[in-house]
């Protein structure tokens, strides 16, 4: 098998954080009077915190100084903190587990790329730092997805070139990230939004690596 590195974003593929940002957000969104659904925070998932904050601001059609933008995401992360800090080993989305076993097994080697500076506290409470060979977050990276950095980083660090690299992403902007790396793709969620994605599979729950990397490299 040809594939000797797998990178694995955060919310949405190892865990299912959205809604503690959600609920978080949405929190905000009341302080400052403005609207936020659910169907809203899909334009969030895999979007930076400031990002994320103008989104927010421009469905209000409010402005903010940088300053007050400052002072409202350190407001939505003390209480998105407050979430991530009670979970556990049980969030961990099904499936993720074994499969982080089969790649170990085969000796491929693990990344994550998240957009999340939150993301060791997250592994940390999870347990499951262990697996990981490197970890590129959003304190190490200053281009957003679908800018291909926090894939890039992952393999050079690793020393893997991106033909050998397959990147497991739950946002259409990682897809697009992972494919401008010239990285192969897993889309996890839904086929439509994913469509660009090599291939897309629903949950890791009963996925086998080799059969995946068959898929993906037609190779064994
Ligand atoms: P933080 P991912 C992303 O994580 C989330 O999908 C996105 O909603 C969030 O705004 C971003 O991390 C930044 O997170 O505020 O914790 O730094 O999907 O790239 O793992
Ligand atoms: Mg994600």
């Amino acid at each position: 098998m040809d594939l000797q590195l797998a990178i694995f974003d955060l919310d949405g593929v190892i865990v299912d954080t959205a809604k503690y940002h959600y609920l978080a957000w949405k929190r905000l969104g009341d302080e400052l009077g403005i609207e936020f659904t659910e169907q809203d925070n899909e334009r969030l998932k895999g979007v930076s915190r400031m990002r994320s904050l103008d989104i927010i601001l421009e469905l209000g059609n409010q402005k903010k100084t940088q300053e007050e933008k400052e002072a409202l995401t350190a407001k939505k992360n003390s209480w998105y903190v407050e979430s991530i800090l009670q979970m556990d080993a049980s969030q961990i989305l099904p499936g993720v587990l074994d499969f982080l076993e089969d790649l170990k097994a085969r000796s491929v080697k693990i990344a994550l790329g998240s957009a999340s500076k939150n993301a060791r506290t997250i592994l940390e409470r999870v347990q499951i730092t262990n697996y990981f060979d490197a970890i590129i977050d959003g304190n190490l990276v200053s281009k957003a997805k679908p800018d291909p950095e926090v894939f890039l980083l992952g393999a050079t660090k690793l020393g893997v070139k991106p033909t050998q690299t397959v990147v497991f992403e739950d946002a259409q902007a990682g897809i697009e990230a992972a494919l401008n790396a010239g990285m192969y793709t897993v889309g996890v969620g839904d086929r439509k939004i994913l469509s660009e994605a090599h291939v897309v599979i629903s949950s890791f729950e009963s996925l086998n690596v080799e059969e995946l990397f068959h898929a993906l490299t037609g190779q064994g």
